[in-house]
């Protein structure tokens, strides 16, 4: 049976804004209230995914979630019209409206934590999504998420879609932004869960918030029926949670036997790194962890270099993909060539655009849910989320047409133009299928 890994990269929604959310996720802060581009922020995304189909990596697309979410406005209190819903939230809370018009679902390495079927005890592929509970704008995915991954992956004999952990501080979960499988597609794996606090009163940080505990990935762990001697429980270094890593994928990457992490990633680092080659035994772990002193910690975050995605192309060789901004850096760019591929950790490299989305916080690898699928699995997933040269096009066509070009946070006081979003992804579903 053969094996493969398929992004699911979570398209660009219309209504992407800068609305300085996520505090502890510092391009967020710095970028709040500039002025958004919908259009080429969707076209940045959907071109990365065109480069994957091009390497001859497997590659599919999740649609956006409707926003505004008028509903969850209206359980904040908000009544009348929907029109009135939208002017009194504007006016009496412009955080609450703000929450309920981001398009934050585009980042999926969020949307759930995934355990393939030849790691689970009853040999079905598991999702966990994301509670999200840190940030309320993230939060209010966790349940329309819940329900676009149980249309897509809707068939309960090979895939089981659990609800998202209770929404409660001391159950915070991230996704599969902190977490880590390692191994063979198709055998057993290793599963690397990392948390910020193992205690959410208590945070090991001093200035910005952990935003995944221990408590949840245990439980995360349990749900998706993984072996607990297959799993390891790793501490985020709080350095790095307060120089602006307010996920592990900010300072760590992985890739079947490929790791690539910053020395401050962890606690205890060389005995974690120590205990997963252990574990990891069919094949030799290669493990690339950048010095600080080559690459301090705010310049790993500042370029997002950890925020890379390492695949398999087509012809079997491993590349990175990286954030141009990596590219625009000539210490990280040295640091690139000569140690990543000079060193043959990866035989390429690439670098792609998409700024728009970094103005958020959102590199290329947060833009994608890796799931691990055996050929007869992905021929039962419901519609058409795999990206193909035609659904490119279509999907092209759609944000050229539709998209805005520029938005900014009022324009969606307006219902007709709000109603537009709403239309825009109801079409996407249509071109994939998921209705
Ligand atoms: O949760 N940004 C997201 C970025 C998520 C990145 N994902 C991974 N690292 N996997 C977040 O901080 C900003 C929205 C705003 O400010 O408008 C935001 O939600």
């Amino acid at each position: 049976m053969s094996w493969r890994e398929i992004n699911f990269d979570g398209l660009v929604g219309p209504t992407h804004n800068y609305a300085g959310l996520a505090f502890g996720n510092l391009a967020s802060s710095r970028n709040r209230d500039a002025l958004s581009n919908p259009r080429a922020a969707a076209l940045e995304g959907l071109e990365k995914m065109r480069l994957l189909m091009d390497l001859g990596v497997p590659q599919a697309v999740l649609p956006p979630l409707p926003r505004p979410d008028i509903a969850t406005l209206r359980r904040l209190g908000f009544s009348g019209t929907d029109q009135q819903v939208l002017d009194a939230a504007w006016k009496t809370a412009p955080e609450l409206f703000a929450a309920c018009c981001s398009a934050s679902s585009m980042w999926t390495a969020n949307a759930a934590t995934v355990a393939p079927a030849c790691d689970t005890l009853d040999g079905r592929l598991h999702f966990t999504p994301a509670n999200l509970v840190t940030n309320f704008h993230r939060s209010i995915e966790a349940p329309q998420t819940t329900q676009l991954l149980r249309r897509i992956f809707s068939d309960p004999n090979p895939f089981a879609v659990h609800d998202p952990l209770p929404a409660f501080a001391g159950f915070a979960d991230e996704g599969a932004a902190n977490h880590m499988r390692l191994g063979t597609p198709g055998e057993a794996g290793v599963h690397v869960f990392v948390y910020g606090t193992a205690d959410h009163l208590q945070s090991p940080t001093q200035r910005f918030p952990a935003r995944q505990t221990l408590s949840a990935c245990q439980a995360v762990a349990r749900l998706n029926q993984l072996l607990p001697q297959r799993v390891l429980y790793w501490q985020q270094h709080p350095a790095a949670i307060d120089a602006g890593a307010f996920h592990n994928d900010v300072v760590a990457v992985s890739h079947h036997h490929h790791l690539f992490c910053h020395e401050q990633a962890f606690v205890d680092q060389a005995n974690v790194l120590a205990q997963l080659q252990e574990k990891l035994t069919d094949q030799p772990l290669q493990i690339l962890q950048v010095k600080t002193a080559d690459i301090p910690l705010d310049l790993a975050i500042s370029t997002y270099l950890f925020n890379s995605q390492i695949v398999t192309t087509g012809d079997g060789s491993t590349c990175m993909i990286l954030p141009v901004e990596c590219e625009d850096n000539a210490q990280v760019k040295q640091y690139v060539m000569e140690r990543i591929v000079g060193s043959g950790f990866v035989q390429k490299a690439l670098f792609v655009d998409v700024r728009q989305s970094m103005r958020n916080g959102g590199g290329p690898a947060c833009l994608r849910l890796r799931v691990m699928l055996s050929e007869a699995e992905s021929a039962s997933l419901h519609g058409r989320a795999l990206l193909t040269q035609e659904r490119y096009c279509q999907l092209r066509q759609l944000i050229e047409n539709d998209y805005p070009d520029t938005l900014h946070l009022d324009d969606l006081r307006d219902l007709a133009q709000a109603e537009a979003m709403m239309k825009v992804v109801t079409d996407i579903r249509q071109i994939l299928g998921i209705v």
